[in-house]
């Protein structure tokens, strides 16, 4: 299928299947066995250029947008999830800067992040604020020129491997999701500590962290956008980097699609490769269809992010959504062509089918996808009348 890429973005996609083949492939069942971040991988993906892809040329970055970034998520994830997210995670942890921080803030974070040399992640979610992303316990005070933050974020993807983190804090706790504020904390700030590497189902490659923070002392300049508009920064944030879920999810997709057609046609059973029966062929055909459609939908709306409109919620919602279904159904299907042989680890099929379960949860489960699409749909429908 032809998606009408630039040059630009061929190449990305050349860079990107490159260092998968090499150094994702190769080395995914040790690092998911050892849980084991990997630093080496995107050690290379730095080399490469890669990480500033999102990132304007005046901080140091490609000057691209969320296709080309969603381009090389999607490329790593055909390799390994637990790799492809602790690349995409910077943009994550980012993007509030790019979205709603300073030139100043800009000049400061962005150029280490565009080269790879300083990891960023995002601290929005805690025990009580999961899916009420609008339940933000941690706190800020204000006291001279600094923010006292005090409180715990929980399962936070690239903690203790990032230097730059962007962090939702209450500053005012009557104004409900008005009263959160977002800040840029550094690693090694005096009471802003990491909790225990969280033990996981999948992606076991990526870190994944608490955050702690104990009295620590923030820089008023450090705080992102005004007070009071910390829950918009994360709702924008999300909207910009659901995208990235997605191409995750269309990458573990074909990724797992292409092993089983590979698989189907070396298995002889009642004298010749599986891939001569009809329901082996249906399977195949219905994994490839939702590939393909969830790819469609998802350049669709990285290219629609890209143009800039107002409003990318729901297609943002949408792409993550159907391509994050597809990717669990399609690893489920496919293990089941390898059967036996999935379940066992020396293939990479029960990997594929571990690590896709997390794409139905984060950075917002299922569930919430469709309560911002449907949201999204009634409201469309009112605007009309
Ligand atoms: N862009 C801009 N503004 C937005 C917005 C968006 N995407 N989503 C909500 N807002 C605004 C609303 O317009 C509303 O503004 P007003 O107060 O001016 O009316 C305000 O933010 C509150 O919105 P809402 O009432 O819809 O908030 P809810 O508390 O009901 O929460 C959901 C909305 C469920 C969508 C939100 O909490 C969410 O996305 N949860 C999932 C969080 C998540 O993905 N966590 C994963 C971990 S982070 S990696």
């Amino acid at each position: 299928m032809d998606y009408f890429l630039s040059d630009e973005q061929k190449m990305i996609v050349d860079l990107a299947r490159k260092i998968t083949q090499e150094q994702i492939v190769p080395n995914r069942a040790k690092l998911d066995e050892e849980e084991a971040f990997p630093t080496e991988i995107l050690k290379k993906i730095a080399e490469a250029d890669l990480f500033g892809l999102y990132i304007p040329e005046e901080y140091g970055g490609f000057g691209g947008g969320v296709m080309d970034f969603c381009l090389a998520v999607e490329e790593f994830s055909k390799g390994c999830i637990g790799v492809s997210v602790s690349f995409a995670a910077n943009a994550l942890g980012s993007y509030p800067i790019l979205g709603f921080g300073t030139d100043e803030q800009k000049k400061k974070y962005m150029p280490d992040i565009a080269s790879g040399k300083k990891l960023a992640a995002f601290g929005l979610t805690e025990a009580n604020a999961g899916s009420d992303a609008a339940g933000v316990q941690t706190t800020a005070v204000l006291k001279g020129d600094h923010y006292i933050l005090n409180g715990t974020k929980q399962w936070i993807t690239n903690a203790g491997e990032a230097d730059t983190y962007t962090v939702i804090a209450i500053t005012d706790k009557s104004k409900g999701a008005r009263g959160a504020s977002a800040f840029i904390l550094e690693k090694g700030m005096e009471g802003f500590t990491f909790g225990k590497k969280e033990k996981k189902l999948g992606i076991r490659a990526s870190a994944t962290r608490e955050l702690i923070f104990q009295d620590v002392k923030v820089p008023k300049e450090n705080l992102l956008g005004r007070e009071g508009m910390g829950f918009i920064v994360a709702m924008k944030n999300l909207d910009h980097s659901r995208p990235g879920i997605a191409a995750q999810g269309v990458g573990l997709a074909q990724g797992a699609l292409d092993e089983a057609v590979k698989y189907a046609r070396e298995r002889v059973q009642f004298g010749k490769p599986i891939s001569a029966l009809a329901v082996i062929q249906h399977m195949l055909a219905d994994m490839g269809t939702k590939t393909e459609a969830a790819r469609a939908l998802l350049y669709a709306t990285a290219r629609f992010i890209d143009s800039k409109p107002k409003d990318i919620s729901k297609m943002s919602a949408m792409s993550k959504l159907f391509a994050t279904d597809t990717a669990m159904e399609v690893a489920n299907d496919a293990l089941q062509v390898f059967a036996g042989y999935g379940y066992m680890r020396e293939y990479p099929m029960e990997k594929y089918f571990r690590d896709a379960k997390i794409l139905q949860i984060y950075e917002g489960t299922n569930q919430i996808q469709r309560n911002v699409i449907g949201a999204q749909l009634i409201k469309e429908s009112a605007a009309k009348k």
